[in-house]
């Protein structure tokens, strides 16, 4: 299969399999999987006009919009009610099912909405399945103040964001038509910080695998913790 049509494949078997039978709201992540959750939610041919679709960005909000679909804001939902689900992509996945998200600086708002799920589905292709996590992608995306980035950026090589070239964690600057940092929806920063692989998982732990947070060997959820804990840092790319 070539990626495009691995996408294709990998959110129809999503959508037919998870598409609750009267959901009241939908959560619809970004990136480029997910064009093709909303072609096969759309290709269900079912009345979806009382459901409301939760953007994650502005990307998210055109492509239901696109799709004659009603999206309904995360602030807009009731108070204490669970959108009965949500589908997503990620950059990597690993064995326990966590995952890097954040190549589209959407990282935020995702989780926001991940949160709030009753379910949420992550839809990748097979490029996406790693062992453990920074197998083959190589940074953890980090939303953060722009005035703190500095001291953020410090406090992760602390943490042992600092690849084998040397360079350490870094701010994403912009692609194709965009020069200075990439901007958030929220008009924060992408800092991307490298970590040695692999980060460990759980059941590493659980074994007996050592974690040694000054060589920057993580486990998984302790490196999500640590990273959210620092002063500035509004998101990190790691669903658990
Ligand atoms: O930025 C994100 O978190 C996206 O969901 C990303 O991780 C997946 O993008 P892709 O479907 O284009 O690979």
């Amino acid at each position: 299969l070539d990626i495009e049509a691995a996408k294709r494949a990998a959110a129809i078997e999503a959508v037919r399999n998870h598409f609750p039978d009267s959901p009241r709201f939908v959560g619809i992540g970004s990136g480029t999987t997910i064009v093709y959750v909303v072609q096969a939610i759309q290709e269900l041919g079912r009345d979806l006009s009382r459901v409301g679709f939760v953007p994650t960005g502005y990307q998210s909000k055109q492509l239901i919009l696109n799709a004659g679909l009603l999206p309904i804001e995360f602030d807009a939902l009731p108070d204490n009610v669970m959108i009965d689900i949500a589908f997503d992509g990620a950059d990597e996945v690993d064995e326990e099912l966590n995952c890097i998200k954040g190549g589209g600086a959407c990282l935020y708002q995702e989780k926001l909405v991940a949160m709030r799920a009753k379910e949420f589905v992550c839809v990748a292709d097979h490029r996406k399945l790693q062992s453990r996590l920074l197998t083959k992608w190589p940074t953890i995306p980090i939303e953060v103040e722009p005035k703190a980035s500095r001291q953020v950026m410090a406090r992760l090589r602390v943490l042992g964001s600092r690849s084998p070239t040397g360079a350490g964690p870094f701010i994403r600057e912009g692609a194709l038509s965009k020069t200075g940092p990439v901007k958030t929806d929220q008009d924060f920063f992408i800092i991307d910080a490298p970590f040695p692989q692999p980060l460990l998982t759980g059941q590493d732990i659980a074994e007996g695998k050592v974690r040694n947070s000054h060589e920057g060997i993580w486990e998984v959820e302790e490196l999500a913790r640590t990273i959210k804990d620092i002063n500035g840092v509004l998101g990190v790319g790691i669903f658990c």
